[in-house]
């Protein structure tokens, strides 16, 4: 993926009127969004992974191509980030979330643990606000190829999904997942409503 970051927004007044299709990539924080995407550009220090959870604190839009942007957004649930901030990185991904960018969105699961009300809350963002979105199960290196499928199921029963929208295997470690989810998005940039 030809990917370059055109921008970051650390706080909703930075958060730039939508153009392109937008991609957002959303998670719990430490389940691999940073890695998810350093796999698909194939640079391995693109964006900054976190060896301590809960550091993206800002909105990373990354121009693929001219065609659309994917970003990153701030994870949520990581107890060890004060109030104050925990509030601040939720009111960016709302705000985020509320623009009228179109594009479907990609949300993170962990493979190997359960949905938490955060996870659900994004599900219920998505559908509010009329987005497509798929879920990646991420870490797939860690769990038994064998597991995969009851863990998808696991993940998408949690999260209410449709039949239509398992969760899809991936790992960083591996790039299980990798060529299909590069599809997704291309998909997702195609789409104009
Ligand atoms: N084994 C394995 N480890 C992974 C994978 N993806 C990410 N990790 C590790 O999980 C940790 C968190 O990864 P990040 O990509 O920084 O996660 P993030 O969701 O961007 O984290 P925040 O920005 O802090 O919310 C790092 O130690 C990664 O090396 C994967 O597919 N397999
Ligand atoms: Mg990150």
């Amino acid at each position: 993926m030809d990917a370059q970051l055109e921008r970051v927004a650390a706080n909703r007044g930075q958060l730039p009127e939508p153009t392109l299709p937008e991609v957002p990539v959303i998670g719990r924080s430490n389940v691999g969004k940073s890695s998810f995407i350093n796999t698909l550009t194939g640079r391995k220090g693109f964006m900054r992974v976190s060896n301590s959870p809960g550091r993206t604190g800002a909105v990373f839009f990354v121009n693929v191509g001219g065609r659309g942007y994917v970003v990153d957004l701030p994870g949520y649930g990581f107890a060890k980030v004060p109030l104050p901030v925990k509030r601040a990185w939720a009111d960016l991904v709302e705000a985020y979330l509320a623009r009228a960018a179109k594009g479907g969105g990609i949300l993170l699961v962990d493979a190997r643990r359960e949905p938490n009300e955060g996870d659900r809350q994004m599900v219920s963002y998505f559908r509010h606000y009329g987005r497509p979105f798929s879920v990646v199960m991420t870490k797939v290196d860690k769990i038994s190829r064998g597991r995969w499928k009851g863990r998808a199921t696991a993940i998408a029963d949690a999260l209410g999904l449709g039949a239509d929208q398992e969760p899809i295997p991936f790992s960083a470690v591996t790039n299980e997942g990798a060529k299909r989810v590069l599809r997704l998005i291309e998909e997702y940039m195609e789409q104009t409503a």
